[in-house]
C-alpha cells in the first residue's frame, strides 16, 4: 500500500483544518479552534484499485513567520496550499507559502514536489465575483501548482477533487522518478555493451 505524506499549509483562519476535517471526517463547524503545532489526519483513498493511504499535515499557519520548518518538510511528498479567496491580496500569500516549501523540500530528482491551490471559502463569494474556477486555476498553473481549486470547507465544494489531482501526480511523478532510473540503467547497460566504433571513439568532451 502507498504512503504519502501531504502538508496542508497556508495563513492563519484561511480554513485549513476544516479541509482536514472535510476531507477526513466529511464534517464542518463554524467555530475556529486556533490549531497549535501540527495535527494529523489519514484519509485512505483508491486509485485503480490501490488504495493509497494520505497522511495530512495540518500545520499551525503562525510558522511562516519563521520560514516553515525543515523538520515539517522532511520527506513530504505534496502539499495542499490553502488561501482565503475573501482576503483581498490573498493569493500571493499562496505563493509565499509555495516557495517556502520549495526552500526545505524537493522530490529525489531535484524538482519541486506537487502542490495544488486550494483557494477556499468560495461559499462566500458574491454571485457577481470575478473569481472563478478558470481564474485559479489560470492563476496556480502561471505559478507552478499542479491545478487550482475554488474549493470550500463548509460545503465540501472541490475539497477531495484537489486531493485526487495532487495525488495522482504525485504518484505519476514518483513513477517517472522510478521509470528514468530504471531507463539510466538501461542505458548504462547498452553503453557498456556497446563497441567502440571509429566515430563514436575519435568524439571529443562529454555528450
Ligand atoms: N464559510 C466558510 N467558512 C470556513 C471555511 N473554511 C473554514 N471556515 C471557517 O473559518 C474559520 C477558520 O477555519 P480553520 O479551519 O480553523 O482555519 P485554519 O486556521 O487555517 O486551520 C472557522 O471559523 C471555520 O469555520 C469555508 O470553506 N467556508
Ligand atoms: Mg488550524
Amino acid at each position: 500500500m502507498s504512503f504519502y505524506k501531504v502538508l496542508v499549509i497556508g495563513d492563519v483562519g484561511v480554513g485549513k483544518t476544516s479541509m482536514v476535517n472535510r476531507i477526513v471526517y466529511n464534517t464542518f463547524s463554524e467555530k475556529y479552534k486556533a490549531t497549535i503545532g501540527c495535527e494529523f489526519g489519514l484519509k485512505i483513498i483508491e486509485i485503480n484499485g490501490e488504495s493509497i493511504r494520505i497522511q495530512l499535515w495540518d500545520l499551525a499557519g503562525q510558522d511562516r513567520l519563521g520560514g516553515i520548518s525543515r523538520l515539517y518538510c522532511r520527506d513530504a511528498n505534496g502539499a495542499i496550499v490553502v488561501n482565503d479567496v475573501t482576503r483581498e491580496g490573498n493569493l500571493k500569500q499562496a505563493c509565499a507559502w509555495k516557495n517556502s516549501v520549495d526552500e526545505n523540500v524537493c522530490m529525489a530528482d531535484g524538482t519541486p514536489i506537487p502542490m495544488v491551490l486550494c483557494a477556499n471559502k468560495s461559499d462566500m463569494l458574491p454571485p457577481e465575483s470575478s473569481i472563478t474556477d478558470e481564474t485559479i486555476q489560470r492563476f496556480a498553473l502561471e505559478n507552478k501548482f499542479v491545478a487550482g481549486f475554488l474549493t470550500s470547507s463548509k460545503t465540501g465544494l472541490n475539497t477531495n477533487e484537489a486531493l485526487l489531482q495532487l495525488v495522482e501526480k504525485i504518484m505519476s511523478k514518483h513513477k517517472k522518478t522510478t521509470d528514468t532510473t530504471e531507463e539510466s540503467v538501461r542505458k548504462q547497460a547498452a553503453r557498456k555493451l556497446e563497441p567502440k566504433t571509429q566515430s563514436n571513439a575519435g568524439k571529443k568532451g562529454c555528450c
